[in-house]
C-alpha cells in the first residue's frame, strides 16, 4: 500500500491508496475515502504503447534521436514549447527548464481561467484563493458558474445542510436541491452582479465597517451600479427583482462562501465579471473572515518556486501563431481540439515541419504529428503536486516501473545532456518541492506560507483597499443567436477518457433525438447528433468542452485582461 495523488486537472487534487494495482481515495482529509469516474477507470483508458516517426513505429531510442535532430536543425528562436494541463504535477515544468535554456519560445497566457484571475488581481491586487476547508465552514454557499457535481465533488459533502444558491443558465444537478437557482441569461453575471451591490447598499445589507476600512469608495461604486436601469436590465438578464429579493434575504449577516468557476468568464469581458462578483461579496464585507469569501481557482503554483530556468520569449497560448516555427513541442495538450478556434490552430500547425506530440493519449494532436513520444502516467514516475482548490501539496512517489513511455524528467535530462545544459538529478527538484511542505496538527501536509483566511489585514493593493470597477462597458448591441455553453462534462476531462459527441439543445426547439444538425458561428462549424436536455434555457447550445470539432465554433480572440480563451464569447445558430 502506498500514497500517492490524482494528477489531472482539477480543484480536488485527491490523495490516492494505491493498492495491489488498484487506485482509491484516500479516507483521510477533503478526499474522504472517494475518487471520481476518471480515476476510477484510469488504467482501463488506452494510452499510447510505443513512439512513432511519420505514421510508423520506433523504439524510444530512435525517437530520441529524432527529436534530437529536430531541435538540433533549427534555430532556437524557431523552436517552440506548447505545454497544456494534461498532467498539473510539478515536475511536468522541467521540460521548459530545457527549452528555455536552450532559447526556445514557450507559452503564456490562458485556456482556462486567465481572465477572471486578471479581475480579481485588478480588484484585491492578487489571487489568494478562499480554500475548500473554509467553505466548509460557511452558512452560505453561492456556486457560482460552476458545477461541482461534475468538475468538483469532494465540495458536496462539505455543504451539505448549507443554504444553497446556485447562478447558472443550466439547471445544473445542484441547482435542482438549491434553496434559490437564479436560471440567468449566459453572459449577464456582470450585470446580476451590479444590481445585487446595488440593492444591497439599498436595504442597508452592506457591512459599513468593513467597507470603511478596506473599500472606503464604496460609496462611488454605489453611485456607479445607479447608471444602469433596473427594470430593462432585469429583462435582459432574464432575472425578476424577487429573485434578487431572495438572494439577498438568505446572504444577508450570514458566513458566504461565493464558490465561483470558469462558467462566468468565458467571454471577453470576463475579468470584470469576477471583478464585480468580487465587489459585491466586498459589499458584503466576506474577505478576512472565517467562512467566508470568494472561492474561484487559486494559482496551483502560490507559495512554490521554481527551480526551473525558465526565462524565456514567450507567445500566448491563446492564438498561437505555430507557422511562425519550425519545430513545435506539444506536451501534455491537445491543442487541434482544446484551442479555440480550431480551422486556424489546423491551418498554422500544418505549416510547421516539425510536429511533436509528447503526451499519453491518442488525440487529434496526436494523428497530426510526424513524431509521437509516449509518456508515462504518474503512477511511473515521481511527482509532487498542489492544487488550486485548496492549500494541500501530496508527494507522487513512483508506484511502479514500465518499459512503456518516457516521463519529463528523463526526457529533459536527455536533452540537456545532448545539448550542453546543466540540470540536476530528478531527486533534487522532488526534495525541492517537497520543502515547501508543513504538517498541519492533523498530520494533513500544506503548502508553508499559504493563509487559509487570507486578506485578514486588507488587500494586497497599495494602500490596502479594495479597487472597484469604475466604469462600466455594457455591451448593449448584442450579436443574432444562440448562446454556446461549452462546459466540462462528467466522464471526460476536457479532451481525455470518454468523450461527449452530441449537442444539447432544449426539445422544445423542434429538433429530433439523434437529429444531425449543423450548428455554426462565424468561426466554422461542426455536425453532431441532438440530444434533449431540459435543463437548458431554450435560448442556449450545450457542447461539453472535449466534444470533437466544439472548437470550430469558438473564436481566437483573447479577453480584455488576463490573455485568455474566450470559448463562449461566439454565438452560434443551428441548421438542419
Ligand atoms: N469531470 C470533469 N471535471 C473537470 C474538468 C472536466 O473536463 N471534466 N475540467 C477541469 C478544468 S480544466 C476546469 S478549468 C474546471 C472547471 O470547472 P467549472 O468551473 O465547474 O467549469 P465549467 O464546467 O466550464 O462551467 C461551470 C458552470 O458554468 C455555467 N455557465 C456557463 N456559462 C455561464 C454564464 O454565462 N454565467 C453563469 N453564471 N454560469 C455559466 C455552466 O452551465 C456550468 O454549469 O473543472 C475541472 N474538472
Ligand atoms: N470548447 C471548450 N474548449 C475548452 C474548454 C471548454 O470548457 N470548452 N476548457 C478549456 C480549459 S479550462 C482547459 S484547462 C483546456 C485543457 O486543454 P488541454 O491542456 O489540451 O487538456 P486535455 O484535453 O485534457 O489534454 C491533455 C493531454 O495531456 C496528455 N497527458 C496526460 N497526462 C500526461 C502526462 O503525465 N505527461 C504528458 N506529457 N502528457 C500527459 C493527455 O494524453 C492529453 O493529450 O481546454 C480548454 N478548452
Ligand atoms: S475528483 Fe479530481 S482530483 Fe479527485 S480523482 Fe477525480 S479528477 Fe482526480
Ligand atoms: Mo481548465
Amino acid at each position: 500500500m502506498s500514497k500517492t495523488a490524482c494528477p489531472l486537472d482539477c480543484y480536488d487534487a485527491c490523495e490516492i491508496i494505491y493498492e495491489e494495482g488498484r487506485l482509491k481515495g484516500s479516507k483521510e482529509g477533503y478526499t474522504q475515502g472517494f475518487l471520481c469516474p476518471h480515476l476510477n477507470h484510469y488504467e482501463k483508458h488506452q494510452i499510447i504503447q510505443k513512439p512513432r516517426l511519420n505514421g510508423s513505429e520506433i523504439s524510444m531510442n530512435e525517437a530520441l534521436e529524432a527529436l534530437k535532430s529536430m531541435i538540433r536543425e533549427p534555430a532556437p528562436n524557431e523552436i517552440l514549447l506548447y505545454r497544456g494541463s494534461g498532467n498539473f504535477a510539478l515536475m511536468q515544468e522541467v521540460s521548459e527548464h530545457f527549452f528555455a535554456s536552450l532559447g526556445a519560445t514557450l507559452a503564456n497566457g490562458s485556456l482556462c481561467d486567465g481572465a477572471g484571475e486578471a479581475g480579481i488581481e485588478e480588484g484585491r491586487g492578487s489571487n489568494k484563493n478562499m480554500p475548500l476547508t473554509e467553505v466548509a465552514k460557511s452558512d452560505v454557499v453561492i456556486f457560482w458558474g460552476r458545477n461541482p457535481h461534475v468538475t468538483s465533488s469532494h465540495i458536496l459533502p462539505l455543504v451539505k445542510g448549507k443554504a444553497i444558491i446556485v447562478i447558472d443558465p443550466v439547471k445544473t444537478q445542484i441547482a435542482k436541491s438549491a434553496d434559490l437557482h437564479i436560471q440567468l441569461k449566459p453572459h449577464t453575471d456582470l450585470e446580476l452582479a451590479l444590481l445585487l451591490s446595488r440593492f444591497l447598499y439599498i436595504e442597508h445589507g452592506h457591512d459599513k465597517e468593513f467597507l470603511d476600512s478596506y473599500a472606503s469608495d464604496y460609496e462611488d461604486f454605489h453611485s456607479l451600479t445607479q447608471n444602469i436601469r433596473i427594470k430593462a436590465t432585469l429583462d435582459k438578464i432574464d432575472v425578476s427583482l424577487g429573485q434578487i429579493g431572495d438572494l439577498l434575504h438568505l446572504v444577508k449577516d450570514k458566513k458566504v462562501a461565493i464558490v465561483c468557476g470558469v462558467g462566468v468568464q468565458k467571454y471577453r469581458d470576463g475579468a470584470e465579471v469576477l471583478r464585480a462578483i468580487d465587489a459585491f461579496a466586498v459589499m458584503l464585507g466576506l474577505f478576512g473572515k472565517e467562512g467566508c469569501g470568494v472561492s474561484y481557482l487559486g494559482s496551483s503554483r502560490a507559495n512554490i518556486i521554481s527551480p526551473f530556468n525558465t526565462k524565456a520569449p514567450r507567445v500566448s497560448k491563446v492564438d498561437t501563431d505555430f507557422s511562425k516555427f519550425k519545430t513545435v513541442v506539444i506536451q501534455g495538450s491537445n491543442p487541434l481540439s482544446q484551442m479555440p478556434d480550431t480551422l486556424r490552430v489546423r491551418e498554422s500547425l500544418s505549416k510547421v515541419k516539425n510536429v511533436v506530440y509528447f503526451g499519453l493519449h491518442e488525440n487529434e494532436t496526436s494523428e497530426a504529428a510526424h513524431l509521437v513520444i509516449p509518456a508515462k502516467s504518474f503512477l511511473y514516475k515521481n511527482d509532487v503536486r498542489t492544487s488550486y482548490g485548496h492549500n494541500g501539496i501530496s508527494f507522487m512517489p513512483k508506484q511502479k516501473d514500465s518499459d512503456v513511455g518516457i516521463g519529463e524528467y528523463e526526457l529533459s535530462a536527455y536533452l540537456c545532456r545532448e545539448f550542453g545544459i546543466a540540470i540536476e538529478d530528478e531527486s533534487f527538484y522532488i526534495e525541492h518541492f517537497k520543502s515547501f511542505a508543513q504538517e498541519a496538527n492533523d498530520g494533513t501536509l500544506y503548502v508553508k506560507g499559504r493563509e487559509n483566511i487570507p486578506y485578514q489585514d486588507g488587500f494586497d493593493t497599495e494602500n490596502k483597499e479594495f479597487v472597484f470597477l469604475d466604469e462600466l462597458d455594457l455591451d448593449t448591441n448584442e450579436s443574432e443567436g444562440m448562446f454556446l455553453i461549452s462546459s466540462k462534462s462528467l466522464k471526460s476531462l476536457n479532451s481525455q477518457f470518454e468523450r461527449q459527441e452530441s449537442v444539447y439543445l432544449h426539445s422544445s426547439l423542434g429538433y429530433g433525438e439523434d437529429e444531425e444538425v449543423v450548428v455554426s458561428s462565424k468561426s466554422g462549424s461542426v455536425r453532431l447528433r441532438v440530444k434533449h436536455n431540459d435543463d437548458l434555457r431554450k435560448d442556449c447550445v450545450l457542447i461539453y468542452s472535449g466534444t470533437k470539432g466544439v472548437n470550430n465554433l469558438t473564436t481566437s480572440k483573447r479577453s480584455f485582461s488576463g490573455n485568455s480563451a474566450i470559448f463562449q464569447e461566439n454565438k452560434v445558430e443551428i441548421n438542419r
